[in-house]
């Protein structure tokens, strides 16, 4: 039984046990409906509580039904039921309340959440948006701004924002169930109060009308987001009953829509990441203190991740000086953290407290993982894991963050090389949500999963990767910038390029990504390879002249594009300069159109997954499509290139 009514005097529990995370099925909403007859049925009920089994109140409706026949009782129909019960029903909400498991609680009559509670209508990431009248609901409770921004971002309110907007009347302080009990009794005898039935507070339309365009701006091609802050807007102009009826027919037309169906691939696919042939079953190490070992850029912000998440973090350093750069880099991050109101006082006070700083190597002993963000060099790196060896406990995990190089190597020189893992983490690392754990050629089954399970610790999304030359992301982004460059020398523009990739839903094209990450770096490694390249294959000297002219993107003011005036702006030498590359090539330019470009790159991309998932480095094109999402900007709503070419 999904549902059981428990009976504690006047008080019915409902209670949901729907494991994992208590989706609300078919099952669940019949028996929802069935016990909540009986608490109205019987007398000695005089008020409800709702509460869910096991790790979270009820996560959403149930993805798997998505794409069959709709089966009664719908969900918005138990929502009713809960919300019309004329004995008062309280929600007591644990772990996430997500979607349509946030619209369950707002059809009760009060909530009451434990402490470290979430709640979320994530329905727009999945394409759709919500469909048991969370539209209408929340900005009654709310207000229609407030409630704009949480059903179009998706994101997630902790209980304490929850308390604060009133979507809860009480934290629990002892147990949860008895707390939603003790509440439901001081509510018998009083009217219920219907969410429903509440006026939509006054607000401010010209405002609102503004907050929507920014929605619309900021979801670059993504409908869901913009229909979603569209039908709270509606709760402000129509009846309850008009606006979960739009509601209803925007979520049915939604459901079945090509980004609907894309992102629910994405959002498979993120599961299915974590299950990697050798390990089911395999306990990862514990991990509490980790070491950083250098503190530039990506150390930095791969030491304020790991802070973010709780655990201790010790940052080495070579000497002094650098060490105190990267004691006020990560100082710097917390600060902007703190003036965007991403985080307040105490939590950052809490969080930088979790951080020592040391120049000395030996500070690492007590780690039990030690990530290094060294130079990516190899001789560094091979000299630093061999002395690291010699002072990490045996068991202590080595990982790696190199871009390039090749970590079996690295791991020759480490004691115990079944124990050193890749962890590539990406730009800015407290930002980007991708980590490319690689599995070097011995390493250790648990290490793996180790490597894993502290990605899913740090709120990001790991993705194993074999061990090849760029691993599975900047490979294919090398494949992507080498098809980008053909078409350079063979008649577009970097701004056409860049324009049309934009038009497919990047958030920047790649020069001009190129622009801000640095010409400088690739050019290096260009000049590194440059001996070893096949002289046989295509070369483009483009970026090579750019860099020789001192055009190294935005820190020089200038490279594919100029930033005199500080914005953005075609530079005619620039265009000489192609120009004159592709006469050298003997090549006459042509035009190129935003589909033939976005083509010749999605063809490009296809080519180098497939080669790679043949080779074995990666385990399914799904993997592929999370990488260029989550690492490269690829527009999630497409579902990922590998996914548009019907590759699994
Ligand atoms: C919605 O509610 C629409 C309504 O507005 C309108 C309806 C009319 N259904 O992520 P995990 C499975 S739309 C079915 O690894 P975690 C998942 O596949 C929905 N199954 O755990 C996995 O299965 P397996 C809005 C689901 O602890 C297992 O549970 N809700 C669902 O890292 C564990 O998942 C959402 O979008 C589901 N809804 O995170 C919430 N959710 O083990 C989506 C999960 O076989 N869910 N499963 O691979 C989440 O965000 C996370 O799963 C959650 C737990 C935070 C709950």
């Amino acid at each position: 039984m999904s549902v059981t009514l428990i009976r504690d005097g006047s008080v019915g529990v409902i209670l949901i046990d729907n494991p994992p995370v208590n989706a609300a099925s078919h099952a669940v909403r019949t028996g929802l409906m069935e016990a909540l007859a009986e608490a109205n049925d019987d007398p000695d009920v005089q008020a409800i509580v709702l509460a869910c089994a096991g790790r979270t109140f009820v996560a959403g409706a149930d993805v798997k039904e998505f794409g069959q026949p709709p089966r009664a009782p719908l969900l918005p129909e138990v929502v009713n039921a809960i919300e019309a019960s004329p004995k008062p029903v309280v929600a007591a909400v644990h772990g996430t309340a997500l979607g349509g498991g946030f619209e369950l609680a707002l059809g009760a009559h009060a909530r009451i959440a434990s402490a470290d509670a979430q709640f979320g209508l994530p329905e727009v990431k999945l394409g759709i948006i919500p469909g048991a009248g969370g539209t209408q609901r929340l900005p009654r409770l709310i207000g229609v701004p407030a409630a704009m921004e949480i059903a179009a971002s998706g994101r997630r309110l902790s209980a304490a924002e929850a308390v604060k907007l009133a979507v809860v009347e009480r934290i629990a302080t002892g147990d949860l169930v008895d707390d939603a009990k003790t509440l439901a009794r001081e509510l018998i005898g009083q009217p219920v109060r219907r969410t429903g039935e509440l006026a939509v507070p006054a607000f401010d339309v010209d405002a609102a009308d503004k907050q929507l365009a920014a929605i619309e701006k900021k979801a670059r091609g993504q409908v869901s987001p913009g229909r979603a802050a569209r039908m709270v807007l509606r709760a402000g102009s129509t009846s309850l009953q008009e606006g979960l009826a739009e509601e209803r027919a925007a979520f049915r037309e939604l459901v079945s829509s090509e980004q609907s169906v894309a992102l629910r691939h994405v959002f498979a696919a993120e599961r299915q990441a974590a299950k990697v042939p050798g390990i089911e079953g395999v306990e990862p190490r514990p991990v509490r203190i980790v070491g950083v070992v250098g503190a530039g850029l990506m150390g930095a912000g791969i030491a304020v991740s790991f802070a973010d998440t709780g655990f201790s973090v010790v940052v080495v350093e070579r000497d002094m000086a650098a060490l105190e750069a990267g004691q006020a880099r990560i100082r710097d991050i917390y600060q902007r953290m703190l003036k965007s109101g991403r985080i307040g006082e105490a939590a950052m006070t809490e969080r930088l407290s979790r951080l020592s700083y040391f120049d000395e190597r030996k500070a690492l002993a007590a780690c039990d993982l030690v990530i290094e963000a060294v130079f990516d060099d190899l001789q560094v790196k091979q000299e630093l894991f061999a002395s690291l060896s010699g002072i990490v406990r045996p068991d202590a995990i080595l990982a790696t963050n190199t871009s390039y190089l090749d970590p079996d190597v690295i791991a020759g020189v480490v004691t115990g090389p079944e124990r050193l893992i890749g962890l590539h983490f990406f730009s800015p690392a407290n930002v980007m949500r991708l980590v490319e754990v690689v599995r070097t050629a011995k390493l250790a089954p648990d290490v793996l999963a180790t490597g894993l399970a502290v990605a899913k610790k740090l709120g990001k999304l790991g993705v194993v990767s074999g061990v090849c030359e760029g691993f599975i992301g900047n490979r294919i982004f090398t494949a992507y910038r080498r098809e980008c460059d053909f078409m350079l020398e063979d008649g577009a523009l970097p701004q056409d390029i860049d324009a049309a990739l934009e038009g497919y839903g990047f958030p920047m094209g790649p020069y001009a990504v190129n622009d801000m990450a640095g010409l400088d770096i690739s050019w290096a490694r260009r000049k590194r390879n440059a001996a070893t390249r096949d002289p046989s294959e295509r070369y483009v000297v483009i970026a090579d002249r750019l860099c020789e002219a001192g055009r190294f993107g935005r820190k020089t003011g200038k490279g594919y594009y100029t930033y005199e005036s500080g914005e953005k702006a075609v530079d005619p030498k620039v265009t000489a300069l192609i120009e004159a590359a592709s006469r050298e090539a003997g090549i006459e330019r042509r035009s190129f159109s935003a589909s033939e470009i976005v083509e010749r790159v999605m063809t490009g991309i296809v080519a180098e997954g497939r080669k790679i998932l043949a080779e074995g480095i990666v385990l399914r094109g799904s993997d592929i499509d999370l990488v260029l999402i989550n690492g490269y900007g690829y527009p999630a709503w497409r579902g990922g290139p590998m996914f548009q070419a019907g590759v699994e």
